[in-house]
């Protein structure tokens, strides 16, 4: 108090001098100034002290501005090596963590997070706590979804094999093989597709397609024969074209020796008999040869009681004069009738 007194008095003094001096030159006010500075710098070093310590606390002031900016700050605080920790220290001393009040440095409670969550901060899901300094947050149980991992998180639809339980059928198509795409963010149905009659595959509930019968035929189904063919709709088969086998169509089948009068080019001769009339049995099984005869051994020229006789070219002539003679009984009128035949008789 008494140094700083000193130095006003010391300056008021100059300035009387100064005012003194200038009254009487004009130049009083440049000399003022030379005269101040001369009395600053070579004057005694306590007064010029105390001015250099006025603008060394300026100086000091701004400083002082300065690191209470600093330790408002909570970016900066956080690090120990900051020569702003004391004042930091000092600012904590009434900071608590764990008290509840998020005050100074804090940005949460342990019971407060102010709002902010594991979304909030960047993650997509878990559980946001606050650091055991309270200065910041602790994000360690905070998780984040992971497409590929095979899990379901968050909005995923689906993950690789993970289809959630869906499938093609699922997903309103018939058949194949339902995947999730590399987004896991929608089904990839390109694998899946509905059955189609005509494509020749046997799908779902068709019996058979197109050519595809399944291996079965006509014959599988109980015809004799034929040719079988796929229903339009591919719901069963089509046997319009198989056939069974029938006796007395006079038509000469597969197990058929002949039918009607069809007698598969055969005759009374060439069944070994000597003439008639060849049939078909009933159940077309074997030929009816009882209309075929052999002729009779007998003399040509004597009533012999059986049909024909015993000279074939004979025979054939009477007969074809006199039928009765090969179909009933070679008798006297027949041997009569061989003569005109040339017949040599005794
Ligand atoms: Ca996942
Ligand atoms: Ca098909
Ligand atoms: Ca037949």
């Amino acid at each position: 108090m008494s140094k700083s007194g000193f130095a006003s008095l010391a300056l008021l003094s100059l300035v009387v001098a100064a005012c003194a001096s200038g009254a009487t030159d004009e130049g009083g006010s440049f000399t003022f100034s030379t005269s101040f500075t001369t009395v600053g710098d070579g004057d005694g070093d306590t007064d010029e002290v105390g001015m250099d310590e006025s603008g060394s606390d300026d100086a000091d002031s701004t400083t002082d501005a300065t690191s209470t900016t600093n330790s408002t700050d909570p970016t900066t605080t956080t690090t120990d090596t900051d020569p702003t920790t004391d004042t930091s220290n000092d600012d904590m001393v009434g900071d608590v963590c764990g008290d509840g009040q998020i005050t100074g440095t804090e940005v949460c409670e342990p019971d407060d997070l102010v709002g902010e969550t594991c979304q909030t901060q960047g993650f997509d899901g878990g559980t946001l706590a606050c650091a055991v300094d309270c200065r910041s947050f602790d994000t360690a149980a905070c998780t984040s979804n992971t497409c590929g991992n095979g899990a379901l998180e968050g909005a995923e639809v689906c993950d690789g094999n993970n289809l959630d339980g869906e499938t093609c059928q699922t997903q309103g198509f018939d058949q194949g093989t339902l995947s999730c795409n590399a987004m896991c963010s929608a089904f990839n149905t390109a694998g899946c597709s509905d059955y189609v009659c005509g494509n020749g595959l046997i799908e779902g509930s068709e019996v058979c397609d197109a050519n595809n019968l399944a291996g079965q035929t006509c014959v599988g189904l109980g015809y004799d024969a034929g040719t079988l063919a796929c229903a339009a709709n591919c719901l069963g088969f089509n046997a319009a074209n198989c056939v069974n086998y029938s006796c007395g169509n006079n038509v000469v089948e597969p197990g058929e020796v002949c039918d009607g009068n069809q007698l598969n080019g055969q005759t009374c001769q060439s069944q070994g008999f000597d003439q008639g009339a060849l049939a078909c049995a009933a159940n077309c099984g074997a030929y009816n040869t009882s209309g075929c005869s052999n002729l009779s051994s007998g003399d040509c020229c004597y009533a012999n009681g059986g049909v024909g006789c015993q000279d074939p070219v004979i025979t054939a002539c009477v007969c074809a004069l006199d039928a009765w003679c090969c179909n009933t009984e070679w008798d006297g009128l027949c041997a009569s009738e061989a003569l005109d035949c040339g017949a040599i008789c005794p």
